[in-house]
């Protein structure tokens, strides 16, 4: 064969595994809730499939340990734990969206974190707590405050003045910057043929490329980080009001509930990224700090949170810290 026809069979090639892979790797909206339709290959009761940092995996690791329900655990990583695994084609069987978590239950999964809660409160072992208050009103209550922390799939940013939630994604944004660092760039340049959403790989390369203080520096990224952290202090504001009119010490009184599941995770966000020790400068907030202790002393946390640290997650975390107490830019672009 002569050498322009090896290119053209070379390029044909390449092109024929594109489009096969994405073919293979294509996503598409699910519904929430049980999908009894559906039976996956599975060898446990409950099989968890999720992510050691993502917010709304931590939710369900928190309330699998809460109601005593074992399960088998599988690590699905994102490109900021070192790939993008929610778009393979194996994970793509289990959730179409590539959206983790996914619970499995008898080979059924269950889609949407805040079903999945739910569920598994359905689900707790005879020997713990309700997470739900028996209650009709106050069950509607607690569910305004689980409402509060969801993160839509459409639109993870949305309606941030009433959702805490949707601050989550804002306020990660210089971990993952930080986190990106120990990611090798061909792997985050994989998102811009298979990725559904390009901003993911686009912000990951830029990250990757320019390091924390530029990509700080950059106006449209302080203006959400700015906005998120605004509301994010009002939601704190909202919720200290609250733990110091009830004393406590769940967001239900003396019933630990699915809500203070929720917050659990949003308070743990907002710490490890560095803006929790910003806020509790202002002393109003102390209720929600001795929450928080008093969350993290639960078995559960062990279970959920501590056990499952990332090592990457945990650098990041220290270079974040770092970088705050010694870069004036890093810490004004975050917190003036
Ligand atoms: N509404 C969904 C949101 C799930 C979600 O946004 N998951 C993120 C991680 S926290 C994800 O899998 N992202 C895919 C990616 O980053 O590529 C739920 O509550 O389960």
């Amino acid at each position: 064969m002569s050498y322009p026809w090896i290119i053209f069979a070379l390029a044909g090639a390449v092109l024929i595994w594109f489009l096969i892979e994405k073919a293979r790797r294509r996503t598409h909206p699910v519904s929430g809730g049980l999908q009894r339709d559906i039976l996956l290959p599975h060898s446990a009761e409950f099989e968890l499939y999720a992510n050691a940092f993502s917010h709304c995996s931590r939710k369900v690791r928190l309330v699998l340990a809460e109601c005593g329900v074992p399960y088998t655990y599988h690590q699905i990583d994102l490109i900021e734990t070192g790939r993008y695994e929610t778009i393979s084609a194996r994970y793509l069987k289990i959730n179409p969206s590539g959206l983790v978590p996914t619970l499995v239950h008898n080979g059924h999964p269950i889609y949407e974190s805040d079903g999945v809660l739910t569920y598994v409160a359905e689900h707790a072992s005879a020997d713990r707590p309700s997470l739900v208050p028996a209650d009709l009103e106050a069950r509607a209550r607690m569910e305004e405050w689980v409402a509060g922390g969801v993160i839509s799939s459409d639109d993870p940013m949305a309606s941030m003045a009433t959702r805490p939630g949707s601050c989550i994604p804002g306020l990660t944004l210089p971990i993952f910057v930080t986190a990106i660092r120990y990611i090798p760039l061909r792997r985050i340049l994989v998102g811009f043929l298979f990725h559904p959403d390009k901003r993911r790989p686009a912000f990951f390369t830029a990250s990757r490329l320019f390091g924390l203080r530029t990509m700080l520096g950059q106006k449209p990224l302080q203006q959400v980080m700015h906005q998120s952290r605004d509301h994010m202090r009002a939601h704190l504001e909202r919720l200290s009001a609250h733990l110091r009119d009830t004393g406590g010490p769940w967001i239900m009184g003396g019933q630990y509930t699915l809500a203070d599941v929720t917050w659990s995770c949003m308070l743990l966000r907002i710490s490890e990224t560095g803006w929790l020790a910003h806020f509790a400068e202002d002393k109003t907030l102390a209720p929600v700090l001795a929450y928080f202790d008093a969350l993290q002393a639960r078995p559960s946390w062990q279970e959920a949170i501590t056990d499952k640290r990332h090592p990457i997650v945990e650098k990041a975390e220290a270079d974040l810290k770092v970088a705050i107490a010694n870069d004036t830019k890093v810490a004004r672009a975050l917190f003036s």
